[in-house]
């Protein structure tokens, strides 16, 4: 009798346990981790033969990382607003840093992710940039730091006197002291106080977007000497189209030109290198956190990036541009259910983190329109297929396609580029002028979005748009159809 009994109350110990784990299945939390202008330069990802990145390589070893990942626009506010709502920038007309898309009628009650979370039963909680500045006002329960990164600089400015915002140098003394340590402070106090469950944790770091400034420690990683350039070719904007130069007409951040003239490349290659090391460390501390917190089995870690950074590639510092320095971002899932260690190189977007966590999480109710496709069958098996290519618009009718083997891209004027990717990573030859890749030209077209939305009242900065008047207007004011390239010719 007594033998029976230990036998059935070990049958529903056995229950009990199956049944808690399946409820951890059904809900598990997210940790979702955005990075500000982080190219493909992180060590499981081989963009920049120095960099260090222990922390990201180590969350991707154990999980899936993407290997061919894009985003839909190469800026901040378009980008995220289409991971945050699902749809594409030529779908809601936010291209550039203006509006917040809550002021447009048709999105102002969108049910963007992090409220698709907590109408199915999570809690959400954002620290540091997620959205792009006011947009990010109202869509998460609990908030932590602001989205903004503060005004506090150096009393002197390292190398560029007047424009504050594109300084770079070692600063501040302690880590403590920057925006990116406190917020990760902030996620780490909250999954040590055990947060309510099933929760949704944003967690967004400015670096390394500029200003490039991080604590003398990072830079000390990368001795000045020793820093070796990224590939850059001299002639490589004579066979790309004008209107190439018309999506980053005149950016904010210097041109090769300038900074060579300065003799400053290394440099600011340098202070980029040594951003991304000391990001890196705060992802590491988080995971830490959550590894300590015993919740890291049923907690999805997704790690992205709203878009690359050019550092002289193709004449520019920057971003704004359709080629893969700007558009090739990390993606990286870990968690249950994922597999480990898995390198997956299928063109995907950033658009499809929304119909894949809204999956792995059995929400029950999100919008009918999301733009993306869910990746979970690439986190099961990174061979499995994939049915489209990866698209990134920059202002309407400038769009670029990605598959695993070619970079399609045509302009608002109809101009074209293309190139074969396993030939030539770099993108330095544009084969759109060859007849004999004209079947595939079209083929690749086909992806391009139709009947791109115009840009939502308000846009302003970085919008590139060909008006009906057949001219090009660049933040709202018209280029002439002669006029020099600003810092270039
Ligand atoms: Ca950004
Ligand atoms: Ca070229």
């Amino acid at each position: 009798m007594k033998k029976i009994r230990r036998i059935v109350s070990l049958l529903s110990l056995l229950l009990l346990l199956s049944a808690s784990c399946a409820v951890a299945q059904e809900k598990p939390n997210v940790l979702f981790i955005a990075i500000d202008d982080l190219n493909d330069w992180i060590g499981c990802l081989g963009g920049h033969p120095q960099v260090k990145t222990p922390n990201l390589d180590r969350l991707a070893a154990r999980g899936t990382l993407f290997t061919n990942a894009h985003c839909q626009s190469p800026l901040c506010n378009p980008s995220r607003t289409s991971v945050m709502t699902g749809l594409r920038p030529s779908t809601t007309g936010i291209y550039s840093l203006q509006p917040a898309f809550r002021t447009v009628p048709a999105w102002k009650d969108y049910v963007s992710m992090p409220r698709a979370f907590a109408a199915n039963g999570y809690a959400t909680s954002s620290c540091g940039k997620v959205y792009h500045g006011a947009a990010g006002k109202g869509e998460f329960e609990t908030v932590g730091t602001p989205q903004s990164i503060g005004r506090r600089r150096p009393k002197e400015r390292f190398v560029s006197p007047k424009a504050s915002r594109l300084d770079w140098g070692p600063w501040p003394p302690q880590d403590a002291q920057q925006r990116d340590y406190q917020t990760a402070e902030w996620a780490i106090q909250k999954l040590q106080d055990k947060p309510q469950e099933p929760f949704f944790m944003a967690v967004g770091f400015f670096r390394p977007h500029v200003p490039l400034y991080a604590s003398p420690k990072w830079f000390d990683l990368y001795p000045e000497q020793s820093i070796v350039l990224p590939p850059i070719r001299r002639d490589d904007r004579n066979d790309t189209p004008r209107f190439s130069w018309y999506i980053h007409w005149a950016l904010p951040e210097p041109r090769l030109k300038s900074i060579e003239a300065h003799g400053l490349l290394k440099s600011k290659v340098r202070a980029y290198l040594a951003c991304v090391s000391f990001m890196d460390a705060q992802v590491g501390r988080i995971l830490d956190a959550l590894e300590a917190s015993g919740q890291q089995d049923n907690t999805i870690v997704v790690g992205w990036s709203d878009h690359g950074y050019h550092l002289g590639e193709k004449e520019i510092t920057g971003k704004n541009t359709l080629w893969d320095p700007s558009t090739r971002v990390p993606l990286i899932f870990a968690g249950p259910g994922i597999a480990a260690g898995a390198r997956c190189g299928r063109p995907v977007e950033l658009l499809d983190i929304y119909p894949t966590l809204a999956e792995l999480c059995n929400l029950q109710s999100t919008p009918d329109r999301l733009e993306g496709l869910s990746l979970a069958p690439l986190l099961k098996d990174a061979d499995a297929p994939r049915a489209r290519p990866a698209v990134t618009s920059h202002g309407p009718g400038n769009d670029a396609v990605r598959t695993e083997t070619h970079r399609y891209i045509r302009y608002a004027d109809g101009s074209e580029e293309l190139y074969d990717m396993l030939a030539d990573p770099h993108e330095y030859t544009n084969l759109a002028d060859q007849p004999q890749h004209a079947a595939l030209k079209k083929s690749l077209a086909a992806h391009l979005p139709k009947n791109p939305a115009k840009p939502a009242p308000g846009s302003n900065a970085r919008l590139v748009e060909l008006r009906e008047d057949g001219h090009v207007y660049w933040q709202n004011e018209r280029i002439e159809k002669d006029a020099k390239i600003p810092h270039y010719e």
